[in-house]
């Protein structure tokens, strides 16, 4: 997979892909990502990307030709699978989408900042829009490291143990189950005896029970998907 990330800030999301499986994935030849700074497509020489948005009303919003440049020059390299906007008012991301992407070839994310972005580039490239929550973040960048990280470690051959990815919590509409390792006793707190039994088939069934009595507690939105 090949992902290009649009932004103004690019020093602000770089860090979170060189640790850790993010940066195993590239190591490993399994994506790379590149950073492209809308700086460097800025109108005049001053740098300038954005402007005071028509009609008034407080925020800057960033401009149509310096983005249209970037992107226009991206899409002539390559065919993009998605050309993706990341702004809390979109849908919000969740695992399906983040299965569906992490089979991808080539990825496009435009991230916004202040205000956001001039309507027509909505418009005329972006394909998907997308949202990590509802509350606002400052910018999209954080945001898009966050659908990076979702999407990058579901690549096939990114995640050590293959299976590790398939009981995330969510795989199945289901918060995880509570996890233990040693010791079996620490301080008269003890680790429920089922997991010691050795009886796999009745671990199953109790961890399919305990992400089910979570979920039901914390998030029973889920159950009803
Ligand atoms: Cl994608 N951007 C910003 N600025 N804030 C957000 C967000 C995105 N998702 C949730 N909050």
């Amino acid at each position: 997979m090949r992902i290009d990330i649009v932004t103004v800030s690019p020093e602000l999301i770089k860090s979170p892909f060189e640790h850790s499986i993010l940066k195993r994935a590239q190591d490993k030849g399994k994506v790379e990502v590149f950073f492209h700074d809308l700086r460097d497509y800025a109108i005049n020489k001053y740098g300038k990307i954005d402007d005071y948005q028509f009609g008034g009303g407080a925020g800057m919003v960033l401009m149509i030709e310096p983005i249209d440049k970037c992107l226009s020059g991206l899409m002539e390299q390559r065919n993009y699978d998605e050309i993706i906007y990341m702004t809390p008012d979109a849908k919000t991301l969740d695992q399906g989408t983040a299965n569906i992407l992490s089979a991808k070839k080539n990825l496009l994310i435009l991230t916004g900042h202040y205000k956001g972005v001039d309507q027509r580039i909505r418009d005329k490239f972006i394909t998907m829009e997308m949202s990590i929550g509802d509350y606002v973040l400052s910018g999209g960048e954080l945001a898009a490291a966050v659908l990076c990280d979702a999407v990058i470690r579901l690549i096939p051959g990114v995640l050590g143990d293959e299976t590790s990815a398939l009981t995330d919590s969510f795989q199945d509409n289901l918060l995880a189950p509570p996890v233990y390792t040693r010791p079996a006793e620490y301080k008269g707190m003890k680790v429920p005896d089922i997991l010691l039994s050795g009886n796999f088939p009745k671990i199953d069934d109790w961890r399919h029970e305990e992400a089910l009595k979570r979920t039901k507690l914390i998030r029973p939105d889920l159950l009803n998907k």
